[in-house]
């Protein structure tokens, strides 16, 4: 086992990790940034190093300051969490290179689903459905054109290296596509330096249902169910949940069956989720692969009661899954408190927290670093913390996070908790009856 983990990350995920780290008896570093001093990560671990100013680039993106951190502590471990470096293959390249285990897939498999046209096209020749679509990236106008209309509008323009609804564009009819096509290859060339775009057909009002897997390096490899996460906003989940209210036990196998045929195609080493849209019909269709645990891995630890970091470190350490997949039991549902107004578009509300008093009781997990007096920086993303609810059913767990949520106190700053009642309160919400559109649709916000 690893002598000592050190955590590349920050806020409640550097606390999770650290949780795990100590109930393994591993000892832990972590890393900071100056504006981050007073954070509990740093209370927490055995071992905290400064690496930097409070800009990510200067602190927990600087390989150079995080790799010095581990040499001089003695890690042989780095846990990256998720965002920062989690799915960056040069750091994980460099931390092999210096003796230091990534927890994580390879860099290869990083890479390989890093790009997205790539991971689509090896998902598809595998027999794991896709949305039709080019077959890897499109070279010119031309060719974007002939395949629109082989497919049929409206259609898509992905960036090859882009993932999470970055460098995306509809184009509904010929018309647009010339420009589209221009204006999305210029944008993902800013973006990410990789102006490479490959086509789909669009699908309308998709679910986003994902499925959790676990590799390790003795030919296991385990998939832990689906979690819904259509209650997104720009992009921005906001509400997880597990099981899907919308899909069949039907679907959900083949589900299943899919994600884990695409892993063992490709031989993926660690934790991992398969990403798919699911139409009105429930036809599902592989879109992305993430390489790193994901902020609503607690939904899947609360219906399948297994620890999924500590499988993660399992797993890099050479050892085998602990956590085979047993049957899923009752249903769990994460919020995500951000600090933001939802009366003001969401708008970052960073400061201090005047008064905070978390809910507690059966079924209320709370994953946060956040406490009286803390104050958020305006310099990273604004989650403080996880609700995760767990129910019998998915109607307990409704009425288990109302009561939750009147426990709930937050005062000093702006946060997504009002936004959450509503959504509690809503008829179609509470019917499961909803899909990635529905804030915009049935949610009032300014
Ligand atoms: C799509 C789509 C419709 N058709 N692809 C957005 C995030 C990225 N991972 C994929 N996304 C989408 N891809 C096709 N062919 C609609 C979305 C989409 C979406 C997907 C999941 C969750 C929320 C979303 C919100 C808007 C659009």
């Amino acid at each position: 086992m690893f002598k000592k983990i050190l955590i590349a990350n920050r806020g409640e995920i550097a606390l999770r990790i650290i949780r795990t780290c100590k109930e393994l008896g591993i000892p832990t570093v972590a890393v900071y940034s100056e504006i981050d001093r007073d954070s509990l990560h740093v209370v927490f671990a055995d071992e905290a190093v400064c690496i930097g100013p409070a800009p990510s680039n200067q602190s927990y993106l600087k390989v150079p300051s995080i790799l010095s951190a581990a040499q001089i502590t003695g890690a042989d471990a780095i846990h990256p969490g998720y965002g920062f470096l989690a799915e960056n293959a040069e750091f994980s390249e460099i931390c092999a290179d210096s003796n230091i285990k990534f927890i994580g897939p390879s860099p290869d498999s990083i890479r390989k689903m890093g790009d997205k046209a790539f991971a689509k096209e090896t998902m598809r020749k595998v027999g794991v459905p896709v949305v039709p679509g080019s077959e890897g990236v499109i070279n010119d106008i031309e060719e974007a054109k002939q395949m629109a209309s082989k497919i049929g509008y409206p259609v898509m323009l992905k960036a090859s290296a882009g993932g999470g609804g970055k460098g995306m564009r509809i184009v509904m009819e010929e018309s647009e596509i010339e420009k589209a096509f221009q204006t999305a290859g210029n944008e993902a060339g800013a973006a990410f330096s990789n102006s490479d775009l490959y086509i789909e057909k669009y699908v309308e009002n998709p679910r986003h249902i994902e499925i959790q897997v676990l590799c390790d390096q003795h030919g296991n490899f385990y998939q832990y169910g689906e979690r819904d996460c259509s209650i997104q906003r720009r992009h921005q989940k906001l509400i997880e949940e597990s099981p899907s209210p919308f899909i069949t036990n039907a679907v959900r196998t083949k589900m299943g069956e899919a994600a884990l045929l695409g892993v063992r195609s490709v031989n993926y080493e660690g934790a991992g989720t398969i990403e798919f849209l699911v139409d009105k019909h429930q036809n599902f269709y592989f879109i992305e692969m993430n390489t790193r645990i994901q902020v609503e891995h607690p939904v899947t630890e609360m219906v399948r009661n297994i620890d999924l970091i500590k499988n993660q470190i399992l797993i890099a350490a050479g050892r085998e899954i602990e956590d085979k997949p047993l049957d899923p039991r009752g249903h769990a549902i994460e919020f995500r408190i951000n600090a933001e107004d939802p009366d003001h578009n969401f708008r970052p509300s960073p400061g201090r927290i005047e008064y905070l008093h978390f809910p507690g009781g059966f079924g209320v997990r709370i994953d946060s670093h956040a406490y009286n007096d803390y104050v958020i920086p305006p310099n990273y993303d604004s989650l403080i913390a996880k609700m995760i609810i767990w129910g019998t059913d998915r109607k307990h767990a409704l009425a288990r996070a109302r009561r939750a949520f009147e426990e709930f106190q937050i005062e000093g700053i702006k946060t997504t908790i009002p936004f959450h009642k509503k959504v509690l309160e809503n008829e179609k919400f509470i019917n499961g009856d909803f899909d990635t559109s529905f804030i915009d649709k049935h949610i009032n916000i300014n």
